[in-house]
C-alpha cells in the first residue's frame, strides 16, 4: 500500500510539473516567479544591496553577522567574509563594487542596541573596514545611493528615548565623511527610499507617534531642499521603492506590519519653460491652418532641454495629441545655451477655436518625464 500511495504522489507530482509548465507559459505576459538557490543562512531583518551584479544577503536576526552573495549568472551563493557587527534592521546599497552597511541594532535589540556604525565591504579583496560612523546612529530609516553618495534618511534614534528622526546624513566615500543635510519636513521612521533621476524619494513610513502617514517627499541634492510630491494611495510599512526609467514602483508592505499586495507606481513630472511660435507673443494659432506650430522647449539655469528625446514629444490641447514632424537643435531664445524646437501639424494638435493654453508632454533620454504650457490666442475664429 505504500509504495502505491507513494507512486501515486510521484506520478501526482510529475502531473502538478506539467500543469505548472503549461500555466506558466500561459502567463508569460505577467510576469513569472521562480525559487532560486536557497540563501545559506535561513535569516529575517537582513541588510540587502547589489555591487557588480551580485545580490549581498548581510547579518539579520537571530544574531548574525553572515555575508552571503548570490550570482545570479549561475544561480549559486557563496559565503563570504563575515561583517565584524551582528545588526539587525541595518541599511545597505552598493556603491562602485562595494557595500556600505549603516545603522541598526547590534546583537538584535533595537531598545539598547541602535548604532551609527558604517562597515564596508570590498567585493575585490573579500575584506571588511571600518568608516566613518553615522553623526547619529538609526534604526529602521531608509537608504539610496545617488552620484556615488550614500543617503541615510529618518529612523528611530537610540533608545532610550527612542526618538524618530528627520535626519538626512550623506556619505561621501571619497573623503570617507558625512554631511548632515537638510532634514525632511517632519521625522519618519520605517519609510522607505528610492531614486529616480538623481532624485531621492522618502516614501511613507509612520511619524513619531506611529501614525503612518501617506507622504512622499522628494530631496534634490543639487539644491539641499526636500519637496512634498503626490501622496502614495496606500500608506506602508519599510516599503522598498525603487526607480526603473523614471519611473518609481513601490510593492507591498502594509501599515503595522500587514502583508499587502498592492504594486503603486510614481511618475514624477518636470515643469519645463516652453514658448509657442518662439519670438512672438500673443501665441496666434489658426486651428484651420494645414501648416505647422513650432513650440521651443528652453533651457533654463535648471534644465536642459537638449536632454528631452524628440521622439517622446507630444504638444496640443492636453499635450497629448501631435507628435513632431521636425525639431532642431537651436539657440532659440538667443540666451547662449542651446534649446529643442519642435514643429506640430496644426490639425494634429486638436486645438479648436476659444482655446486659450496649450501643452507639451515628453520624456528625456533618461526616461524623466517633463511637462510645460504655455498661453494661445486662436484665430481668427470669429
Ligand atoms: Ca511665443
Ligand atoms: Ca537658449
Amino acid at each position: 500500500m505504500k509504495s502505491t500511495s507513494r507512486l501515486t504522489k510521484g506520478m501526482f507530482t510529475i502531473l502538478l510539473g506539467l500543469m505548472v509548465v503549461v500555466f506558466a507559459s500561459d502567463t508569460f505576459a505577467q510576469g513569472t516567479w521562480t525559487t532560486k538557490a536557497p540563501m545559506p543562512t535561513a535569516r529575517v531583518f537582513l541588510a540587502t544591496g547589489v555591487i557588480n551584479g551580485h545580490l549581498y544577503a548581510v547579518g539579520g536576526s537571530p544574531g548574525l553577522t553572515a555575508n552571503e552573495v548570490y550570482d545570479p549568472v549561475t544561480n549559486t551563493w557563496a559565503i563570504k567574509a563575515s561583517a565584524p557587527t551582528s545588526r539587525i534592521e541595518a541599511s545597505a546599497a552598493g556603491i562602485a563594487g562595494k557595500l556600505y552597511v549603516v545603522g541598526g541594532c547590534i546583537n538584535s535589540d533595537c531598545r539598547i542596541g541602535t548604532t551609527n556604525i558604517l562597515e564596508v565591504y570590498d567585493e575585490a579583496t573579500d575584506s571588511w573596514a571600518t568608516k566613518a560612523a553615522m553623526p547619529t546612529a538609526s534604526h529602521q530609516m531608509a537608504i539610496g545611493a545617488i552620484g556615488g553618495k550614500l543617503y541615510v534618511v529618518g529612523g528611530d534614534g537610540p533608545c532610550p528615548p527612542c526618538n524618530t528622526i528627520a535626519a538626512l546624513q550623506v556619505y561621501d566615500p571619497a573623503t570617507d565623511t558625512w554631511a548632515t543635510k537638510a532634514a525632511m519636513p517632519a521625522p519618519r521612521h520605517v519609510l522607505g527610499a528610492g531614486e529616480v533621476n538623481g532624485i531621492l524619494y522618502a516614501v511613507s513610513g509612520a511619524l513619531a507617534d506611529d501614525t503612518f502617514v501617506n507622504t512622499v517627499e522628494a530631496y534634490d541634492p543639487a539644491t539641499d531642499s526636500w519637496t512634498t510630491v503626490a501622496p502614495i494611495p496606500t500608506v506602508r510599512t519599510e516599503p522598498q521603492p525603487q526607480g526603473i526609467n523614471g519611473v518609481l514602483y513601490v510593492a507591498g508592505s502594509g501599515p503595522g506590519g500587514t502583508p499587502i499586495a498592492t504594486l503603486e507606481a510614481f511618475t514624477p513630472v518636470i515643469e519645463v519653460a516652453i514658448d509657442i511660435t518662439p519670438g512672438s507673443f500673443p501665441n496666434s494659432i489658426n486651428p484651420r491652418s494645414l501648416g505647422v506650430v513650432p513650440v521651443a522647449i528652453l533651457t533654463t539655469g535648471t534644465f536642459d532641454a537638449t536632454t528631452v528625446d524628440p521622439n517622446t514629444v507630444r504638444f496640443g490641447r492636453t499635450g497629448t495629441e501631435a507628435a513632431p514632424v521636425h525639431f532642431a537643435l537651436q539657440d532659440v531664445d538667443g540666451d547662449g545655451d542651446i534649446d529643442l524646437i519642435l514643429q506640430f501639424n496644426t490639425q494634429d494638435t486638436g486645438i479648436v477655436c476659444g482655446e486659450t493654453s496649450a501643452s507639451l508632454t515628453g520624456q528625456t533620454f533618461g526616461g524623466q518625464a517633463v511637462e510645460g504650457s504655455d498661453s494661445i490666442r486662436t484665430v481668427p475664429c470669429k
